[in-house]
């Protein structure tokens, strides 16, 4: 009937961020909790972010999901337990002029539609799962009416890829393991928001916009189950590291922020090559960055410069100012020159900031 021809839609866009002390490992698989905090630094929405236009109307009859334009499976365990907590936890909805009324349990029932996309490459260890999530939960919580703040939204994206928890706010995030069997405490909190300590620039090297060959999520399974390092690095190096990087940002001190960035993210790759079979994320052109950094950062009084990798070969870089970050770029076009055979495919650059 005429009532069943209404659609309602809303649409979020969500940045990513990019971690600075490192989640590695699960100690619960399907409530995705982790075994260490994690603090990330969220970007600014202008260059990575996901956009998601989300829409329910009675004449859907079943839920589908577009990204990138092309329609993927929402029957995955992951998209299901947001879904399920989203719609558990969804408001009466009334809009009046247009003569639409949603009573809590219809949510139950009515079918959605969810369109998604990415401005950079899905799944090159760019975080995409993170802005993704994060978006899609963002976008259902407020076309479903939720009450609940950003932390217990955070709790839900976590469902969906663990990273995603971090990117509902923006600044400084940190995303607290919990203690919980059920999660409940496993949330996001900011610690400094956005406009804390706007002199930092980040610039990201694309060194391969290919998809990983190991996904995060195997990656970590293997590590937790062969690495004797993470052991110790998520008992005894992380909480440490975790106090200390709180304090380096709340007094804005770059060279205690750039050194446990840097200390951490080679941490995670000795993980990564004390895994059996040993999971290579970065390449060649990943060292010779590091090396370029490092090299740089020596022959200044205090660093200039953090560098931190994820679960592939691209390079985060984090310059104190402006100015770092104008010879930075200098600094890697010279040692990268486009078109030779370590060609970087782009450089983003933005403020940290959302
Ligand atoms: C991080 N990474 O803290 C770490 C550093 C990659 C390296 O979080 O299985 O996609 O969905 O929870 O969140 C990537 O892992 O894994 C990640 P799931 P996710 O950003």
């Amino acid at each position: 009937g005429q009532s069943d021809k209404w659609v309602l839609m809303v649409t979020a866009q969500t940045p990513t961020n990019i971690a600075v002390i490192k989640y590695w490992g699960k100690r619960d698989e399907t409530l995705i909790l982790p075994i260490n905090d994690s603090i990330s630094v969220t970007l600014d929405p202008d260059h990575l972010c996901t956009t998601t236009t989300v829409a329910v109307s009675p004449s859907f009859d079943q839920d589908r999901m577009w990204l990138n334009g092309k329609e993927i499976s929402l029957l995955g365990g992951r998209f299901q337990s947001c879904l399920r907590e989203l719609r558990s936890r969804a408001s009466d909805f009334e809009d009046e002029k247009r003569g639409i009324k949603i009573k809590k349990a219809d949510w139950e029932k009515l079918n959605l539609h969810i369109a998604s996309y990415n401005n950079f490459p899905t799944a090159a260890g760019l975080a995409s799962s993170a802005a993704g999530l994060a978006c899609f939960v963002f976008a259902l919580a407020k076309l479903m009416n939720l009450k609940e703040d950003h932390s217990q939204l955070s709790a839900i994206a976590r469902q969906g890829s663990g990273s995603a928890c971090r990117s509902l706010y923006g600044g400084f995030v940190k995303w607290i393991m919990g203690k919980e069997e059920n999660g409940s405490d496993s949330i996001a909190v900011q610690l400094a928001d956005e406009k804390h300590w706007d002199d930092l620039v980040i610039v990201i090297a694309v060194v391969s916009a290919r998809q990983k060959e190991t996904s995060s999520t195997s990656g970590m399974q293997d590590s937790c189950k062969t690495s004797m390092l993470i052991q110790h690095r998520a008992k005894e190096v992380v909480p440490k590291r975790v106090i200390q990087m709180e304090e380096a940002i709340e007094k804005r001190d770059f060279p205690s922020f750039a050194r446990l960035a840097c200390a951490d993210s080679n941490q995670f790759h000795a993980v990564c090559l004390d895994t059996s079979p040993p999971i290579f994320y970065m390449n060649d052109t990943s060292h010779k960055i590091i090396s370029c950094v490092e090299k740089w950062n020596r022959s200044e009084e205090s660093p200039q410069v953090a560098y931190t990798f994820d679960a592939g070969p691209n390079a985060v870089m984090i310059a104190r100012n402006r100015k770092t970050a104008a010879l930075l770029l200098q600094r890697l076009l010279f040692h990268f020159p486009p078109h030779s055979d370590t060609d970087l495919n782009s450089y983003v650059i933005g403020d940290k900031s959302i």
